[in-house]
């Protein structure tokens, strides 16, 4: 039982000659320019603790702290270091949006007011988004429910978990370095209220990848108005307090998004190749970072055997810049920003219009086959996933 659709996807001019099918949108990395970005917002925050316990704080903060001499003059650190006690979070759970959408019960509680927004959905799904006209080999699948006249987005996991490549020994060790390389860059409070035992003490206890901080922000892509929640490494200094943002003057606003810093590993670069991988994932940070407002990037450089050589700052900002300029780039099917944004620009207000709003409680799936050129819609007698107490919350309205 399909709803009658009348059209493609928007007007996006796309090389490819292949008929479109219903329900669907071409995959385009089109050059035109896309509707601007809003400047992201954080509207709250919340943090997962090492049980996984969901807390309407930032508990699970970590302040970044790293000093290149400590990395250099112990000749590199090592990241496989605990790799036997490494406390990994079974993601065979499917958590659906549901800290997300605890939160925004939280907030609008406390606060008496309605989160507004088209869209609410992590920011990874966004980023896979963003990524797709230059990412096609990964397929993926989506849910996509409205409710109370907002369409909540969410990773349908049985299909990651049944298409995911079971990851080999090698992959599963340099997914630990980049939690070990988190745990030696960051401390649990800002360096002048830490001991110095704390500090030097950081990387001594297992590493574990449960325990969470997440910021909810709000956005915009031309006319869709966005609510998306993603993990945040660390600040690079400290967050400031929101009771001392009472001044509404936006030039002595103190945005907590600017202090935010993602980290990353990588390979340190030896070839030309080496650099080609690494400006190819470097978008994809760009790309993440972008999304959720977060100003720069820290890569730890390690070696194959993973010892940690140096480390590297880029802000977020000046990554296509840097892309775009590299002798590697090719002006075909490198990754343009622009291009990108006006992807999913199209791609949000797509899903918007080709998802009926009248029909709550259907769940759609968004699915991408890999190596395809279009992105389609399809109904499902999916039960829906939204949180119950989400649910009963904004049902009480
Ligand atoms: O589709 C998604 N992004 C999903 C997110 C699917 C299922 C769950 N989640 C959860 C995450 O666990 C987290 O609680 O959503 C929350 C926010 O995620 P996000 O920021 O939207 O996720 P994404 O941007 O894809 O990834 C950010 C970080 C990763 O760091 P790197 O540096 O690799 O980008 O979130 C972590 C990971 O550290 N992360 C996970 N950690 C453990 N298990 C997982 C996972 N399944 N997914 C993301
Ligand atoms: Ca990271």
């Amino acid at each position: 039982q399909s709803t009658p659709w009348t059209k493609g996807g928007p007007h996006i001019p796309s090389g490819q000659q292949q008929q479109a099918p219903p329900f669907s949108l071409p995959i385009s990395s089109a050059r035109i320019r896309g509707p601007a970005m809003r400047q992201p917002r954080e509207i709250t925050s919340f943090s997962y603790d090492d049980n996984r316990r969901l807390h309407f704080d930032d508990s699970s903060l970590s302040y970044f702290y790293l000093l290149q001499d400590d990395v250099t003059a112990s000749g590199g650190i090592d990241l496989s270091a605990g790799y036997n006690v490494f406390q990994k979070r079974d993601d065979t759970i499917d958590e659906h949006l549901d800290g997300l959408l605890l939160t925004l019960v939280h907030l609008e509680r406390t606060t008496g007011k309605k989160t507004t927004g088209d869209i609410i959905t992590w920011r990874g799904i966004l980023t896979k988004l963003l990524c797709l006209p230059y990412s096609k080999n990964d397929g993926f699948e989506l849910n996509a429910v409205w409710f109370d006249r907002q369409l909540f987005i969410e990773e349908n996991l049985p299909y990651k978990l049944a298409t995911q490549q079971r990851s080999d020994q090698r992959s599963e060790l340099m997914s630990y370095w980049g939690y070990k390389f988190e745990q030696i860059a960051t401390i649990p409070k800002p360096w002048n209220d830490c001991s110095r035992k704390e500090i030097e003490s950081r990387g001594q206890k297992p590493v574990s990848n449960v325990a969470q901080y997440c910021s909810v922000v709000k956005t915009g892509l031309g006319d869709v108005r966005m609510v998306i929640a993603g993990e945040v490494d660390c600040v690079w200094d400290y967050k400031p307090d929101p009771k001392d943002n009472i001044d509404d003057d936006p030039k002595l606003f103190d945005n907590p998004l600017e202090h935010y810093v993602e980290l990353k590993t990588n390979r340190v670069i030896q070839s030309d190749r080496d650099a080609s991988t690494f400006e190819n994932k470097l978008f994809r940070v760009w790309a993440q970072s972008f999304l959720l407002g977060v100003p720069k990037a820290i890569v730890g450089f390690r070696s194959d055997q993973g010892y940690l050589q140096t480390f590297e700052e880029f802000e977020t900002q000046k990554i296509p810049g840097i892309v775009k300029k590299s002798k590697y780039s090719n002006p075909y099917t490198t990754w343009d920003a622009v291009d990108a944004l006006a992807f999913l620009a199209a791609c949000l207000q797509w899903l918007k219009t080709v998802i009926p709003r009248a029909e709550e409680d259907v769940v759609w799936t968004i699915r991408y086959l890999p190596r395809s050129d279009y992105l389609t819609v399809s109904r499902t007698d999916m039960p829906p996933f939204l949180h119950p107490d989400f649910v009963q919350w904004r049902s009480e309205k």
